[in-house]
């Protein structure tokens, strides 16, 4: 992929050329304000490694994916810029990831076509989003719901991708994609870099402060579940301070304890703490001043992201500059992967001028 990276080093005075960059790329669906959980579970991650250096990377809001659940356009084109300003108010830097939306390379959706060929029926049905999200919108259960996880696999095999960082929920996800490139490269010969997924253990599965043996979902219509990225000082605050709690009053760990487990889970990955660091810092103290300090950390962590998020919505135009940019580049690529297999099925391209 060193051709979409401008700042690639070239090799000079007969050094040995530089070790190929590996490729991360990660999607987020804009079906809802950005989550605690998405931040967590991914968006830190992605900065991180964008921040490395080590990788070439590629970000993206997945709206083509959104439209598996009715989205209502308005709310949707807003979300899409929400998505777009929380990923650039994060960390993610133009500069150095390639940033797009997903609709502005239509390679996306022509591939999804080819690998929706070489995806079982059997194996679609066994994904748990797809049970759980056919029970929750039972009267939209569409063809795009069904077969989401092969727009998915196009879009990380298009760009021949080694990491993908994700949340725990889409760890499945990611080994169907395995299983449709691992299938394709043994009928044709090797076509696509088979995918890891790249689950970091803290923030990986954030649970609904309501109801925390669901995880925290950005389509939750109970407010009071989810932290936004867009929640104020005062509603991140409140919403700990309601956050669902056991019984018990001791700031531990502990089987059946998910309520507190969760907050603990929180904690750490917010501040970097350690659960045995966390657990001697409170002891002795109840479960109202562990709540307390839960808010005031994510309020921390939040603020300055919502607050630049805030200054992007401002400056849409500056927003379509990146995606702009972020589509030329990565459509580039895209279209070589997506050549080279029409070429390996047997489609014959057009004939060039
Ligand atoms: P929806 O509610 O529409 O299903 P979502 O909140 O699950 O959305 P996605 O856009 O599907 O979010 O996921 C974006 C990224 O955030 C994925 O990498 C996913 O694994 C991660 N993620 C989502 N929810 C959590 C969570 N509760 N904890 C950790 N990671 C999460
Ligand atoms: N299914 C993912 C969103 C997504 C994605 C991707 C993630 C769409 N395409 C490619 C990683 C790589 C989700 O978070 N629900």
């Amino acid at each position: 992929m060193s051709e979409i990276n401008t700042a690639a080093p070239a090799a000079q005075n007969g050094e040995a050329k530089p070790a190929k960059k590996k490729i991360s790329l990660s999607f987020i669906q804009p079906s809802g304000a950005i989550t605690l959980g998405n931040y967590l579970g991914a968006l830190k991650n992605w900065v991180a490694i964008q921040d490395s250096g080590e990788f070439n990377c590629l970000y993206a809001v997945a709206d083509l994916h959104a439209l598996t659940v009715r989205q209502d356009p308005k709310n949707l084109r807003q979300q899409i810029y929400q998505g777009l300003a929380v990923l650039l108010a994060a960390g993610i830097d133009p500069e150095k990831s390639i940033v797009f939306q997903q609709s502005h390379v239509h390679q996306h959706a022509e591939l999804a076509w080819i690998l929706n060929c070489y995806t079982m029926f059997g194996e679609l049905s066994r994904m748990t989003q797809f049970k759980d999200k056919s029970a929750k919108y039972a009267d939209n259960i569409n063809a795009g719901l069904f077969t989401y996880p092969a727009l998915m696999a196009a879009d990380i095999l298009l760009y021949q991708t080694d990491y993908v960082p994700v949340g725990q929920d889409q760890k499945q996800h990611l080994e169907i994609a395995r299983d449709i490139a691992n299938r394709f490269n043994g009928i044709y010969g090797k076509t696509f870099t088979e995918p890891e997924p790249y689950i970091t253990k803290a923030g990986a599965r954030i649970m609904s402060l309501a109801e925390p043996t669901k995880k925290m979902s950005k389509s939750d219509p109970n407010k009071n579940a989810i932290i936004t990225i867009m929640d104020t000082d005062a509603e991140i605050i409140k919403k700990f301070k309601r956050a669902v709690t056991d019984s018990g009053s001791e700031v531990r760990m502990g089987e059946g304890k998910d309520g507190i487990n969760n907050l603990i889970n929180i904690y750490s990955a917010v501040t970097g703490k350690s659960v045995e660091e966390i657990e001697r810092e409170f002891e002795g103290k109840g479960y109202g001043d562990f709540k307390m300090a839960c808010g005031e950390v994510v309020a921390d962590t939040v603020r300055p992201i919502r607050e630049k998020v805030t200054d992007y919505m401002n400056n849409k135009d500056y927003i379509d500059e990146v995606c702009k940019k972020g589509a030329f580049m990565a459509s580039r690529f895209a279209q070589r992967t997506l050549e080279k297999t029409y070429k390996k099925v047997g489609l014959v391209l057009p004939k060039a001028d």
